[in-house]
């Protein structure tokens, strides 16, 4: 398969608390249908994009949002997209809440090929947030209270010719992410998020979301010379207000595609992923320039 094609982001608005995962389903579909009619060979979707953002709110009972949760993948519900990525002939990569069979619970995301077969998974492991109730606090973040640290590491797989890295929302804002993505030769890193414009530890921030994941995302690609679909879920949810800025981003760190706005919309654009080199070989040629034995701290506890 060609190393220079369409990627597509499928940005959402905003999901409400009773909305069906099948309705959620419907409008990736239509998003889908889009991309593929712009030629795209792949779509990305948000995190957690079959539902509301249920951790913005505390429960007594972990359990109380398990019908928020997969037990399965695919399932009756998300049949119908991994249908049409198999007609359409697109891959997408997609978040949900996984509730394994021993009980345990996730936030998960997948990386399907272009036959709508799930080749990847990934779990998150940087967890923003806190897990006991604060009600100072206008929403709640129960990342770290509803879901387990991811189990899987920083996966990178092989796909059409294509070396696919995942991440999810908070993992954006860390360079070691990025990092190890790109050590293990990633060359395109695909991630949904949910963030809220309000950060109630620190407002005086606020007006910076939309800079701070343009930042995040741009410096990942560029230190590391890979390209980067990253896809919100946004827009006034249950009270909450979830930025949009959904982007793709080249391995110089140019921006080359901008959703607007916070509604359903597809963004794309035609990524070269040789264009890696220009990077890899260069400037961040990590044989030549870089200095591991310099680096233990990073590591460390
Ligand atoms: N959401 C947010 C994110 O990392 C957050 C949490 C918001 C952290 C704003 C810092 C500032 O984008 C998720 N789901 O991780």
């Amino acid at each position: 398969v060609m190393r220079r094609f369409i990627v597509a982001g499928g940005q959402l608005g905003p999901i409400s608390r009773n909305e069906t995962k099948a309705s959620a389903i419907k409008r990736m579909s239509e998003l889908m249908k889009q991309a593929a009619e712009r030629g795209a060979r792949l779509i990305v979707f948000p995190e957690l994009a079959l539902t509301t953002f249920f951790p913005r709110w505390w429960s007594d009972n972990k359990a109380a949002f398990d019908a928020m949760f997969e037990t399965k993948m695919p399932n009756n519900d998300v049949l119908p997209l991994f249908q049409l990525s198999e007609e359409l002939e697109i891959a997408f990569h997609l978040g949900y809440a996984e509730l394994t069979p021993e009980g345990r619970r996730f936030n998960t995301a997948i990386l399907t090929n272009c036959k709508g077969r799930i080749v990847g998974k990934y779990r998150k492991i940087h967890l923003p947030g806190h897990s006991d109730e604060q009600s100072w606090r206008p929403f709640q973040h129960l990342e770290k209270y509803y879901f387990e640290k991811g189990d899987l590491g920083f996966p990178v797989f092989d796909m059409h010719n294509w070396k696919l890295g995942m991440c999810i929302c908070n993992d954006r804002r860390w360079p070691e992410t990025w990092r190890v993505l790109g050590l293990k030769g990633a060359e395109l890193v695909v991630l949904g998020y949910n963030t809220p414009l309000h950060y109630p530890p620190a407002p005086e921030h606020d007006h910076l979301q939309y800079f701070h994941n343009e930042l995040s995302v741009q410096a990942g690609c560029y230190q590391n010379g890979l390209w980067s679909v990253a896809v919100a879920k946004a827009g006034y949810e249950e009270s909450c207000e979830l930025i949009g800025g959904s982007i793709i981003v080249g391995p110089t760190g140019e921006i080359i595609a901008r959703a607007q706005g916070s509604h359903d919309q597809v963004i794309s654009s035609e990524i070269d992923l040789d264009r890696c080199r220009e990077i890899r070989e260069n400037i961040f040629n990590f044989d030549e320039h870089r200095q591991p034995n310099e680096y233990s701290l990073l590591a460390k506890e």
